[in-house]
């Protein structure tokens, strides 16, 4: 029986784009990691504007928002009853403030779903490294969340540990509380178990890049390579996130301002991720005032304006496809219902499309049906150009997306090869697009 996704992670996997948000006491130390020793009152945004971060956001494409509730420092944006490491100690509204609030009304007021950042090292908590103790106090702090808001999609708990302390997670208990308070929740964390971590910090999913996994092997170390790369044989399906920072940092630094990843870098993260059957998750990060930069806003703006120009029309419709190795439903592979699919009546199929006229292009598209598992493990693609068929690109996975940029073309056909799957391939779609910009 092969491995396939739950419900919410398809829905999950469908959004493709999610952003991070990284704010805290660290906006106002200048530091990426805190040490739990900071003094609340230094925590004071005087011009905060949670709507400019959330509305940036929407009009970016993005689905669905983590705020970072607390980072290892412990310091709290909500008013936590279970610490004083919080905003209810900070000069913010005079500790009336609940920056989580905020958020969660501004993604309910423009229709983007809702996640939290919850770190699980906690520098501030005077449990922490005292095993049960410190448990009940994760679980106290996940309950407070999860029990005051409607709708928490996503959970994030990262990998970061202290390095002099030892504390032990109870991951099973955590997993219980969150999915029985919020049943369509999904869960990150090192032992998966709906979505994993990419292996780098760079939002590059490998090649290949499987969705399954094995469970049991990522709970005796992280293994980067084995994250980054999932596993053929692998029991679980657990989605790859692709965490990167639109800066260098996760937290915001002035020194940093000029340094904000291009239209060009964010395109070539996309490719990788997106492209690459993951979900980008891009993090953005407010100053000291409690705005997003100009400079980040542009950019994200530059971004998503790119990312509708170049898909909005795949050039394909109206093409004719032959094979005698698909199933009858050939205008599947081209119309754009999600659930429309087509499937092949053997393992490595070859599938050829004539275009009405010749084209010119740079960008491919292929999908596979993953509701019904991902199968494909290498495949090339021809171009006919000039009366030639001409290789112009040899990959491995396919999964939910994968988005090859080539070299422009002028061709008049392409024939997509499969060479291996696992089983029969079932593909829901095939386009392709020019982006101008590209050469
Ligand atoms: C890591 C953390 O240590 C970083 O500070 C950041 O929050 C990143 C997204 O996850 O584990």
């Amino acid at each position: 029986m092969l491995v396939v996704p739950s419900k919410n992670q398809i829905i999950y996997q469908k959004d493709e784009l999610i952003a991070f948000i990284h704010f805290g006491i660290n906006t106002f130390t200048d530091k990426e990691w805190g040490d739990g020793k900071e003094n609340p009152k230094i925590f004071n945004p005087k011009d905060l504007d949670v709507n400019q971060w959330i509305y940036t956001l929407y009009i970016s494409g993005f689905k669905k928002v983590i705020i970072t509730t607390k980072h290892h420092d412990g310091f709290c944006l909500w008013p936590s009853s279970f610490t004083n490491h919080s905003i209810k100690n900070s000069p913010y509204k005079n500790g009336k403030g609940n920056i989580v609030k905020e958020v969660y009304d501004a993604c309910c007021k423009y229709g983007l779903k809702f996640g939290i950042y919850l770190s699980l090292w906690d520098q501030n908590s005077i449990y922490y490294g005292k095993g049960e103790a410190y448990n009940k106090y994760y679980i106290n702090q996940l309950k407070e969340l999860l029990n005051n808001y409607p709708s928490i999609l996503e959970i994030w708990m990262d990998g970061a540990k202290d390095s002099k302390i030892n504390q032990d997670y109870d991951f099973d208990r955590y997993f219980k509380v969150i999915k029985k308070l919020q049943p369509n929740c999904i869960i990150f964390s090192p032992v998966g178990p709906d979505i994993r971590w990419i292996g780098n910090e760079r939002g590059y999913a490998g090649e290949p890049f499987w969705s399954t996994i094995d469970i049991s092997k990522m709970k005796i170390k992280e293994i980067p390579k084995y994250l980054n790369t999932g596993d053929p044989k692998g029991t679980n399906w657990v989605v790859g996130e692709a965490d990167v920072s639109i800066r260098p940092g996760w937290f915001y630094h002035e020194s940093e301002n000029s340094k904000v990843k291009t239209l060009n870098e964010l395109k070539d993260i996309y490719f990788n991720s997106v492209g690459r059957n993951a979900v980008l998750l891009l993090n953005v990060c407010p100053n000291k005032e409690g705005k997003l930069y100009k400079v980040d806003i542009n950019n994200l703006k530059s971004f998503s304006n790119w990312i509708n120009r170049t898909f909005s029309n795949n050039l394909l419709k109206g093409s004719s496809i032959k094979s005698k190795e698909l199933d009858q439903n050939h205008s599947n592979l081209i119309n754009s219902n999600y659930d429309d699919y087509c499937s092949c009546t053997t393992k490595t199929p070859t599938i050829e499309i004539s275009f009405e006229k010749e084209l010119k292009f740079n960008i491919i598209q292929i999908q596979e049906y993953i509701p019904l598992g991902q199968r494909i493990f290498n495949f090339k693609i021809y171009c006919f150009i000039e009366n030639n068929w001409q290789e112009v690109y040899k990959g491995q996975t396919i999964g939910y997306k994968r988005l090859i940029l080539i070299d422009t073309v002028k061709a008049s056909k392409i024939k997509i090869e499969i060479l291996d799957s696992i089983e029969k391939p079932i593909l829901n779609n095939v386009s392709i697009y020019f982006d101008k910009n590209s050469k």
